[in-house]
């Protein structure tokens, strides 16, 4: 019989506040002030354990002991996630709608989305190149949803990119707000929830054919366990499910040229285009710089874990920030250093900038493969392939905005191509 020990508790009838005021470092903040990777608070309401690490994510990850159904906030469903996707699923029916994502996730689905990423890469340096200034921000997540749109078998016209851009931009963006930039997020969700499941019955009615394998063909035509095909605003939010976080790996290219101009020794090891060296450098952005701060679950079940009491049904989050950045796991977390890279074990439960665990079987980001091609591709282009100046801007970001960006969403001059 194990014993039990108390988790240490943070005061206070309510401290979501203090969420919004100290973001990514929330609850880091807390793990060093308790000496404990676990405690709990009040958050939204309601009895919430946080807590970091290795061991905690295994536990997270454990299907057997949490559920997604549930644990996100209605207003985080209601502008980032939509309602009824894959991520409030658990069980079988998860691991069905799972196996629909996961099935364009393949080689040649890499292979394509890497020439697509290319591709646009070259449209948009050439373009560069007559403009005074550009931020890199805003032109990547453009250029990622032209490149979405196509991997995705999305029909979409030059004049359209940049109301979709600004919806699925909105969508990420609003993720964490209040007020009305939520409110912003929400009509951006339902415009671009309308938009695709048109593009569904379009399908479905013979209007347009979509290649086989991209993902409107595939989650058009997918019948559900009970053989049904899927209810067209499902299917709409599951495409939104590719579209907002493809635009979304703006934010991660948008780091990847922060660590390209302010670590210049670590630039010169890209200088190649090495496969390896660039697998290095994006690993190392995902690991260093803030992005998704937690993953919420609640308890299926009373059980005891190291001692602590899980009563069914508490509200659990698991800090992706500070378990990429957990002294236990990393040397030095704090330096931004590649080559650590090189010799890294693989652990499914340390390193977990797009969640953890297994991704058929489990939540872990369906997304994340596709997004290391998408990054290697940009440092690629923003190490090797263009020649810049940076002109002095506010390159600073704070780690209580959710997502986090630099301020000035880097501003580049004089844009001239080596390649
Ligand atoms: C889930 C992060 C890009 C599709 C997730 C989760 C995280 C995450 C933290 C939740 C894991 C969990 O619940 O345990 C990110 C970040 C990205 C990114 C930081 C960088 C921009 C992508 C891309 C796609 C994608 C490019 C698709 C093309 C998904 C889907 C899920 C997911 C479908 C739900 C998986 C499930 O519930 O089983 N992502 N992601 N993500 N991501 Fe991503
Ligand atoms: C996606 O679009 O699914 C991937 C990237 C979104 C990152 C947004 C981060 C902001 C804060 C979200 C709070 C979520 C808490 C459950």
């Amino acid at each position: 019989m194990e014993t039990s020990r108390p988790i240490p508790k943070e005061e206070g009838i309510d401290n979501s506040l203090s969420v919004l005021r100290e973001g990514y470092l929330y609850v880091t903040n807390r793990a060093i002030g308790f000496h404990s990777d676990i405690f709990e608070t009040r958050l939204l309401g309601e009895r919430a354990i946080c807590m970091r690490g290795e061991e905690a994510a295994k536990l997270l990850y454990d299907g057997e002991k949490f559920q997604r159904h549930g644990a996100a906030p209605k207003r985080v469903l209601k502008s980032l996630f939509g309602e009824n996707g894959v991520q409030t699923l658990d069980g079988e029916d998860h691991r069905h709608r799972k196996a629909m994502f996961m099935s364009i996730m393949n080689r040649d689905g890499l292979l394509a989305m890497r020439e697509i990423t290319r591709k646009q890469w070259k449209l948009a340096v050439e373009r560069f190149e007559e403009l005074e200034q550009i931020v890199i921000y805003d032109e990547a997540k453009e250029l990622l949803c032209r490149a979405a749109c196509e991997w995705a078998g999305i029909p979409i016209s030059g004049e359209e990119v940049k109301e979709k851009t600004g919806w699925l931009g909105t969508m990420m963006e609003s993720a964490a707000a209040i007020g009305i930039k939520h409110r912003r997020g929400r009509m951006a969700r339902s415009k671009a929830e309308r938009w695709l499941e048109g593009l569904v019955l379009d399908v479905r009615e013979g209007r347009i054919q979509p290649a086989d394998g991209t993902a409107l063909s595939v989650f058009s035509k997918h019948r559900d366990l009970a053989g049904n095909m899927l209810d067209p605003k499902i299917a709409a939010v599951e495409l939104l499910n590719i579209l907002r976080p493809i635009v979304a790996v703006a934010v991660y290219v948008c780091f990847t040229a922060l660590a390209v101009i302010q670590h210049p020794e670590e630039r010169a090891k890209l200088m190649s285009s090495e496969e390896d060296k660039l697998q290095h450098f994006i690993q190392e952005v995902r690991r260093f710089y803030p992005f998704f701060p937690f993953v919420p679950a609640r308890a299926i079940r009373d059980f005891t874990w190291k001692g602590y009491e899980f009563n069914e049904g508490v509200l659990t989050l698991l800090d992706l920030y500070g378990t990429n950045h957990d002294p236990k796991q990393w040397d030095q977390p704090e330096l931004f250093k590649p080559d650590r890279f090189k010799d890294w074990n693989g652990s499914p439960f340390s390193f977990i900038p797009q969640g953890g665990g297994d991704h058929d079987s489990g939540h872990r980001c369906a997304g994340e493969w596709i997004t290391l091609e998408i990054m290697k591709e940009s440092a690629d282009v923003l190490a090797n392939w263009i020649r810049y100046e940076v002109p002095a801007q506010d390159l600073s970001f704070r780690f209580h905005d959710m997502p986090s960006l630099p301020h000035s969403r880097i501003i580049i001059r004089n844009v001239k191509r080596l390649k």
